[in-house]
């Protein structure tokens, strides 16, 4: 009987367990956290055209920051219309588009600049640093003097102010 008793409470156990995972997984917005829960990493997920080598080089840069990048490779079609559904203008426009925490991340902006906005978490749409700047991350080329860029931020209505200087 006792032996019975432990087993069923195990079981009740299991059952919850598998209920909290699932009740998770129903918010949208953390179903990638809730299915990695033990690295408890930032996920940003990130749109690329398979082809690009600066766009893997960015993404080794946030990995290594200490964020989870997941990678979409799709073709640069969708990634256009990935870019005008987010409010990414031709004038904001970079090669790859990323997502953290409901935010855009467009183009080579440094992973220091992520975080902060994850941790001011401004009314912005998200942040861009528009086109490809020699020596932001992932646009290092060896022997070039680095470009001076901005990180802008922008709203879904098109408005933009600088975020940082680098
Ligand atoms: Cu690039």
């Amino acid at each position: 009987m006792k032996r019975t008793s432990t087993v069923l409470l195990a079981s009740f156990a299991l059952l919850f367990t598998v209920a909290g995972a699932s009740a998770a997984r129903d918010d949208s917005s953390s179903v990638a956290v809730a299915a990695r829960d033990v690295s408890a990493k930032t996920v940003i997920q990130v749109y690329k055209s398979p082809t690009c080598g600066c766009c893997k080089a960015w993404v080794d840069h946030v990995r290594a920051a200490g964020f989870q990048a997941e990678v979409f490779d799709i073709s640069d079609e969708e990634l256009q219309q990935r870019k005008t559904r987010l409010g990414v203008g031709p004038r904001l426009a970079s090669c790859h588009t990323a997502i953290v925490n409901g935010y855009v991340v467009e183009g080579h902006v440094p992973a220091a600049d992520i975080e902060r906005l994850l941790k001011e978490k401004p009314a912005i749409a998200g942040i861009a640093v528009p086109g490809m700047p020699v020596g932001s991350p992932g646009m290092e080329v060896p022997g070039r003097r680095a470009d001076k860029y901005d990180v802008v931020a922008f709203t879904k209505s098109g408005t933009t102010k600088v975020f940082a200087s680098h």
